[in-house]
């Protein structure tokens, strides 16, 4: 079977996921896209014969020769989106967010119970990253005891000037946010919020970067700095401290320069390099789910829980104060 994708958004990801759905992932090929942008989308196609271009996303997910629908539009349509597809009866991948609001997301949890089975997975990518599955297999494996401490840093190159101070939350800390859930296997029940002095290359009102602190349900302490003004390049650390010892996230595998005296290595311009065999496992993984019929990756559940987390967080950033997370009971659909 080859499953026939409809991406609805051809912006930086869904242009990139329409890269690899038409040439890379096997057992899938591009039916189908949308944008508000139609030349972008007919430029993101271009070399995918298989692709049409539609004027209408809603038509697109009830397309009969449509299988499945990957949702890379602007974050605000992705519940409008998420429900058709349900209504449709079609398994989805949603690009983080789910939607931008917990409330939002629990709407789409709700309608997935009523349907009794999974349909939607979540764009959390790291979870196929090679380092991350790492981590996971010694700590699951025992190796290193039990977990007590997550260090995390999370730099970008540069974000748009006026970015709200929620947006390193709510766009770049949610990876930790879900990866962290992920690798400990517990929920995150409370949040703190520092505001580090500011850079003075940000203009204002950004606070950047930000320094956060999540507790789990278990007493694992989780800090998070995120910067997303880094200037230098695009780079994730992570080291897990546990009873019986410690495990780090390597430098992704580059080459080393030496030249003059000096010794260097280059650092990755943004995700889309340094997470890119991840995204590349990501949808194929999810492809391949589809043709066992299984919803595989990141769940709705995960992502409801990684934005109530980061609504936590945000509170925590206005007001000062340590914030309890509130979620509501898990239910048995999600394991
Ligand atoms: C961006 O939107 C992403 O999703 C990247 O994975 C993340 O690292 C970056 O900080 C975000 O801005």
């Amino acid at each position: 079977m080859t499953v026939n994708v409809g991406i609805i958004g051809t912006g930086v990801m869904g242009a990139d996921h329409a890269r690899l759905l038409g040439g890379v992932v096997s057992g899938a090929t591009v039916g189908a896209v949308f944008d508000v942008d139609r030349e972008r989308a007919s430029a993101a196609v271009a070399s995918i014969p298989t692709a049409r271009v539609l004027d209408d996303p809603l038509a697109l997910i009830k397309d009969a020769d449509i299988d499945a629908v990957l949702i890379a539009s602007s974050d605000e349509t992705h519940e409008r989106f998420v429900l058709a597809c349900l209504g449709a009866g079609k398994p989805v991948l949603c690009e983080k967010p789910l939607a931008p609001t917990a409330a939002a997301c629990l709407r789409l949890v709700d309608a997935e119970v009523a349907l009794g089975r999974r349909f939607v997975s979540v764009g959390f990518m790291r979870r196929y990253d090679d380092g991350y599955l790492e981590l996971k297999r010694m700590l699951d494996g025992g190796l290193i005891g039990g977990a007590l401490l997550l260090h995390c840093v999370h730099r970008n190159v540069r974000a748009p000037d006026g970015w709200p101070s929620e947006m390193l939350i709510t766009a770049s800390a949610v990876h930790e946010i879900d990866i962290s859930r992920w690798l400990l296997g517990e929920e995150i029940v409370a949040a703190s919020c520092y505001r580090p002095r500011r850079s003075a290359l940000v203009a204002e009102p950004t606070q950047d970067p930000q320094f956060l602190v999540l507790e789990t349900a278990s007493g694992v302490l989780i800090d998070v700095e995120v910067f997303v003004n880094a200037r230098y390049g695009y780079e994730v650390r992570c080291e897990l401290v546990c009873e019986e010892g410690a495990a780090a996230l390597d430098e992704p595998a580059t080459s080393v320069l030496r030249r003059q005296g000096a010794e260097s290595r280059g650092v990755a311009r943004d995700w889309r390099d340094r997470f890119s065999g991840a995204y590349r496992a990501e949808l194929q993984d999810w492809v391949d789910g589809i043709v066992a019929g299984e919803a595989r990756g990141a769940s709705g559940w995960d992502g409801y829980a990684a934005i109530a987390v980061a609504e936590s967080c945000v509170a925590a950033l206005e007001s000062g104060r340590r914030t309890d997370v509130q979620l509501e009971a898990r239910p048995p659909l999600y394991g």
